[in-house]
């Protein structure tokens, strides 16, 4: 039988609920979250998007018919209670409620596919697998409330120092950065692709003079790596900005982090506690280390590295023993970084591109640019790619296109630094890797 909200309104969220409401009637909405039928009192915890609350009926004091519903009661079914507001020492947060007539919304199936309380802790599978469920619990809906709040400091941060907010297409004709880690797909009757970045886009509206964008999207990569920091589907926040060095954005990625730190500490405070996450702010500025010095680091700790060369997992775990909070990677090697990336006038074996770091994870990468038409169409060549397929983006860079700088941020492992999450699973409500496409 379907039973419909009907008239029944709800008054209050259950976090809203105190002291100064006893007496009052007011109707709360939510999930079974536990029942303990003592015989002469019924105990409910009821649970809504951000809380709990004790509903407490007397067998004696309230309607049989009543008694009789609330004994049939099933986990995790919803239910809507009007009742009284009743303070008591013994309720988690000083206040229950009396209930006086309750409407059971839908009822949920038993056996769960898994426990929604913390009391027992599944496999990450089984988690994935029922998320609807695991997302119910309290310290993993808390991952999800500290990302919200970051991509807000996020806006708000960008908004203050008068970025745009832009949408790029993420149905895309070729490559960004090179022709590997594309998903292809059939765009009625040719192959397009799913965008691995707005790259591109970014710097073309550097051209169109909107001088400073940022955009919060996914990218797509089709890497095969199956690591606890790889996904196939991630969120980015790309930022560009005309008239601005490496040095400049690389200070408005530093400040940038910095307010986050500051926002969450503050007010996702709550969230924090229940991860039993202590915060803590960053050293500023963040420590600099150029490549050269990373790999002078990574040799003496035994770890072979050549110079040129990427750096390996080992040599990122090394680099991690030695810096574990915030830090800059620069003066990248021009060989090992993408064709947009702007060469060292001195020193062309160098670049101006930099990372940013949390101990062993790389949260972003950012450069500045090629803003030069000529020398960005000899290195999309040198990189054996095809200028031609290149040529809406080339086309940008010929008629007034300022100097340019960005950085890519990555929101999912920018969140494992705020969370302590150590698999980006973690911090994703419905993760895309290389085994899992569902739910
Ligand atoms: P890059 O490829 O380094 O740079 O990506 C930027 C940031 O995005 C995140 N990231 C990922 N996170 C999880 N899983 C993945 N498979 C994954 N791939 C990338 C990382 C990374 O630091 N166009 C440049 C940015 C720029 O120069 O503006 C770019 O895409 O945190």
């Amino acid at each position: 039988m379907t039973i419909l909200l009907d008239d029944w309104k709800r008054t209050h969220f259950t976090k809203n609920i105190n002291e100064k409401l006893v007496d009052e009637e007011i109707v709360v909405m939510g999930w079974i979250h536990e029942i303990r039928d003592l015989g002469g009192i019924i105990f409910i915890v009821l649970r809504d998007k951000d809380g709990k609350i004790q509903i407490t009926a007397p067998t004696k004091k309230i309607d049989a018919e009543l008694v009789e519903q609330i004994r049939n009661f099933k986990k995790e079914s919803v239910i809507a209670i009007k009742g009284i507001v009743q303070s008591s020492n013994k309720a988690p947060n000083g206040v229950e409620i009396i209930p006086g007539a309750i409407k059971i919304l839908n009822e949920s199936n038993q056996p769960l596919p898994m426990d929604p309380t913390n009391k027992t802790n599944a496999e990450i599978d089984t988690r994935l697998d029922n998320r609807f469920i695991d997302l119910r619990r309290e310290n993993i809906s808390s991952i999800f409330k500290i990302k919200s709040q970051m991509l807000h400091s996020v806006r708000m941060f960008f908004e203050e120092n008068g970025f745009l907010e832009v949408n790029t297409p993420k149905l895309v004709a070729s490559a960004t950065e090179g022709g590997t880690e594309l998903f292809p797909i059939t765009y009625f009757e040719r192959e397009a692709f799913l965008g691995q970045s707005p790259q591109l886009y970014k710097q073309i509206l550097m051209s169109a003079g909107f001088e400073r964008i940022f955009e919060i999207a996914q990218i797509f990569r089709a890497e095969e790596h199956d690591t606890l920091r790889h996904l196939n589907e991630t969120i980015s926040i790309d930022m560009e900005s005309s008239f601005m060095t490496d040095k400049d954005v690389m200070e408005i990625l530093e400040k940038l982090v910095n307010k986050v730190l500051v926002d969450i500490i503050s007010k996702g405070n709550q969230h924090l506690k229940i991860l039993d996450v202590d915060l803590k702010l960053s050293q500023c500025p963040f420590p600099v280390v150029t490549y050269d010095k990373a790999i002078d680091i990574i040799n003496s700790k035994g770890v072979q590295i050549e110079w040129g060369e990427d750096l390996s997992r080992a040599a990122e775990k090394v680099l991690g023993e030695e810096y574990k909070n915030y830090y800059f990677l620069t003066e990248w090697p021009t060989e090992i970084k993408p064709f947009y990336v702007m060469p060292n006038k001195k020193d062309p074996t160098k670049s101006h591109a930099f990372d940013l770091m949390y101990g062993d994870l790389e949260i972003s990468s950012g450069a500045m640019r090629v803003h030069e038409h000529d020398l960005l169409k000899e290195k999309i060549a040198e990189k054996g790619l095809n200028p031609d397929s290149f040529d809406n983006y080339l086309k940008a860079f010929a008629y007034g296109m300022p100097p340019h700088s960005g950085w890519g941020l990555g929101v999912d492992r920018f969140n494992m630094t705020l969370t302590s999450l150590k698999n980006i699973r973690e911090t994703v409500l419905f993760p895309r890797d290389r085994r899992r496409l569902t739910p």
